[in-house]
């Protein structure tokens, strides 16, 4: 676990080791301060090095002991033992001190960092505050203002803005446990008392009251409904008007309190059901362990839309050197400023943070109009806009030119896989990569496993998610797949509220305050109202394909609402064109108005078609809007589209803006209980028998049946189920 191995010149060094990431378990602690007494009491130690096994110094507390009853000894007072100690204490920081990794650096009176490594604070991201002194330490260190970025956020720091902030001593780029050595060496002997942070005073900005309530009212906003970060700012708070020891007091208070709330279950939930969904397996048997993925060393990505240039951005991002291919000269042009003008965004970001060496290490863009030179990649990513026949033509053109070994992955958002695969000569190699916008930011990458698809492309596609830092989500092969077939449902519920008497921004409003980044109005105005409108049209929902005759407000036997297809016919396409669901400034402004032409044109439509109205209630809204989301899940599962609750929740939370505190919309079913959105979905159902998608699923009602058992047993009752995966 730990040992105090070897004595380097009068220097101990302490190494920690809990595969993989030398998590402080309560062996672990016991072990660590073991070591470090002995180290302490041992005459010929004159200095203490404590470092990481396995090039990570530590990932912080165990979360998997976080349920358990019995607790180990407290990191505080190993922390404590630390800084308290006579003879300097070095971190020698490899690969990541995160959470109570970094508070256990913090205690230490040097710390030296490996130039790849990072540090953080991320408790707020499991629904609690760092608890050993972490948020005390931090900003007697780097003041108040860089601290409450770090610790509200969670955001990981490498270690040159480290360095740049005041939290490492220094970084190197090799051999950091030796350089470690030599400066426990030189500093033998040395007062240590400006280098035991709790007796230092906190650096605080002149008005730092006024400074501290300002960034509650920003954090209120900032994550809406989460507790967590308005935690973060008390024990800021703490810091700054209590004494050292009576702010740790404070400090516990509020770990305690919110290690009982729902809302820490719920995203330590989300944590693991992130890591669980990367270990895939197959009907079939294959799995993330025994399928092997190719490496991928050069990509192509053809099309330069929206979509297309933030996927070379991610690509060149990973350091992957990639070619863009467009179809004429224009859009070549047009695209390849767009990208060049990401890259740039991307790098001044970096730079700002203090990262001189990126722009070396960002991959190689080559544009191009010349399929030919996409003989030798190893990976293409198609990104053309979604129409079946054009996207058949570049897969087929694409079997013909390139290597025999490269896969050919779609970023289609719901057309099928295996269609596309059919026209090529190696429909095995063939996979769907279904990026998020903008793809260079949002962490999701939704892998679509086609009927003929390999292990071996899926082991592939999964790596590419984990080489572009983002999370990849196993799904099967149906219209929409899962993330917006689940979508779609809690749109269309929108707009039917709307058509009973609610207004877009009651339900805007009424979804964020549930914790939504965006409501589904304001998502529509942004996405462009446009693009359901043409793939309507495409499919015959509306437009001159629609059979003559087919009533206004009825599809075959469902309800169907035409009012995004009046609003485009009209012209209102959304932010873009200036108006849609609201009006905005001017064309592209982002600012979001309640329009009263809209609320006439209601009433007219209303009217026209001998419309009902009544009071929708916040209660109406979330309830319909979330639970026929939810019951979409259970189908989802039923037919075998994803292999588990915790995928659909990995894709929400990480691809939909859906609040992490709650878990994702199956974990949240399982808090609600799955009684209670049966009964509220029969009552919808009940009053709305033209909106089949409210109707229960049976797998929602068999969990019921069973006894509403925990959401980690819903997969043992799906019992046979022909699998999509
Ligand atoms: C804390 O410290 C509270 C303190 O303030 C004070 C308390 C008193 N514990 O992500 P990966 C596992 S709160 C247990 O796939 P990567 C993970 O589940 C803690 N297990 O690898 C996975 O297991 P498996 C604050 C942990 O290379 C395996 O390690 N710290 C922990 O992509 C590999 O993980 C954090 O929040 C842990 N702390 O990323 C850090 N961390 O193989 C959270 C990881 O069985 N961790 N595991 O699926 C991370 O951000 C990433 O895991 C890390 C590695 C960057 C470390």
């Amino acid at each position: 676990m730990a040992a105090f191995s070897y004595i380097c010149d009068s220097v101990a060094v302490i190494t920690m080791s809990n595969p993989p990431v030398n998590a402080l378990s309560s062996a672990l602690i016991r072990a660590v301060q073991k070591a470090v007494e002995e180290a302490i009491g041992d005459f010929a130690v004159e200095a203490i090095v404590i470092r990481g096994d396995k090039g990570k110094f530590s990932a912080g507390a165990d979360i998997r002991e976080f349920n358990r009853l019995e607790r180990g000894p407290p990191l505080v007072s190993l922390i404590d033992l630390i800084e308290d100690s006579k003879k300097p204490v070095v971190a020698a920081i490899e690969g990541v001190a995160l959470g109570g990794g970094l508070e256990l650096a913090l205690g230490c009176h040097y710390r030296i960092a490996h130039a790849q490594a990072y540090v953080g604070l991320p408790e707020v991201l499991l629904g609690l505050v760092p608890a050993a002194g972490g948020a005390l330490r931090l900003p007697r260190l780097i003041g108040i203002s860089a601290t409450l970025s770090m610790i509200t956020t969670g955001k990981y720091v490498q270690a040159r803005e480290a360095l740049k902030l005041g939290i490492v001593d220094k970084v190197v780029g090799e051999n950091t446990v030796d350089e470690a050595i030599q400066l426990a060496k030189k500093v033998i002997g040395q007062p240590l008392g400006s280098r035991q942070l709790s007796t230092l005073p906190v650096q605080c900005p002149p008005n730092v009251e006024a400074f501290l309530d300002e960034a509650m009212v920003k954090v209120k906003k900032q994550f809406r409904g989460a507790q967590s970060p308005l935690a973060c700012v008390e024990v800021l708070r703490a810091a700054v008007q209590l004494p050292y020891l009576e702010g740790k007091k404070k400090e516990r208070e509020l770990f305690q309190f919110l290690y009982t709330t729902d809302q820490t279950r719920a995203q330590q939930y989300a944590f693991f059901a992130e890591r669980e969904v990367a270990k895939w397996t197959l009907p079939s048997g294959a799995s993330w362990k025994t399928a092997s993925p190719q490496p991928i060393r050069t990509a192509a990505v053809i099309g330069l839309g929206t979509m297309g240039r933030s996927i070379v951005t991610s690509l060149a991002k990973a350091k992957i050197p990639v070619i863009a291919l467009e179809q004429d000269k224009k859009q070549l042009d047009i695209g390849s400023k767009a990208v060049m003008s990401l890259l740039d965004r991307e790098i001044l970001k970096m730079e700002q943070l203090g990262h001189t060496e990126f722009t070396n290490s960002l991959g190689p863009v080559q544009f191009t109009l010349d399929y030919g030179k996409l003989r030798d990649v190893d990976i293409v990513i198609e990104a053309v806009f979604e129409n079946m026949a054009l996207k058949k033509e570049i897969f087929r053109h694409l079997s013909g030119i390139c290597k025999p070994e490269a896969f050919l992955c779609t970023n289609t958002s719901g057309l099928d896989i295996d269609e596309m695969a059919s026209v090529t000569n190696r429909p095995q190699m063939v996979i769907g990569t279904h990026f998020f916008s903008p793809a260079h930011i949002m962490k999701l990458l939704e892998v679509v496993h086609g009927h003929y698809t390999s292990s071996t492309t899926i082991s592939t596609a999964m790596r590419l998610a984990k080489m572009l830092g983002k999370v990849g989500v196993l799904v099967g092969n149906c219209p929409s797949f899962v993330g917006n077939r689940l979508m779609r449902l809690y749109v269309e519920q929108a707009v039917f509220l709307v058509e009973e008497g609610s207004k877009p921004e009651e339900i805007d409003r009424a979804l964020e305050d549930f914790g939504l980044a965006m409501g589904p109005f304001r998502m529509m105005d942004l996405a462009g109202l446009d693009i359901g409108w043409k793939a309507r049209t495409e499919i015959g929902l509306t437009g001159p394909k629609l059979p003559i005759g087919t009533p206004a407000r009825q599809r075959g036997s469902k309800r169907y609402s035409p009012l995004p297809d009046i609003l485009c016919e009209k012209g209102r396409f959304g932010q873009k064109s200036g108006q849609g669901w609201y009006k905005y400034e001017k064309s592209g402004g982002r600012n979001a108005m309640p329009d009263p032409w809209l609320y006439n044109f209601l009433s007219e439509y209303q009217r026209i078609h001998n419309l009902k109205t009544h009071y929708v209630t916040q209660e109406e809204i979330i309830e319909r809007c979330l639970y026929v989301l939810i019951n979409e899940g259970f189908k989802v599962l039923e037919d075998g589209i994803a292999s588990g609750p915790e995928d659909i929740d990995v894709i929400y939370n990480n691809g939909y803006g859906w609040p992490k505190y709650t878990g994702g919309p199956m974990y949240y079913a399982s808090i609600v209980g799955l009684p209670v959105v049966l009964t509220k979905l029969e009552k919808y159902y009940g009053a709305n028998p033209d909106i089949p998608d409210l109707k229960p699923s049976s797998f929602l009602k068999k969990l019921v049946s069973k006894g509403n058992p925990p959401l980690k047993e819903w997969r043992s009752h799906l019992g046979f189920q022909s699998s999509m995966l």
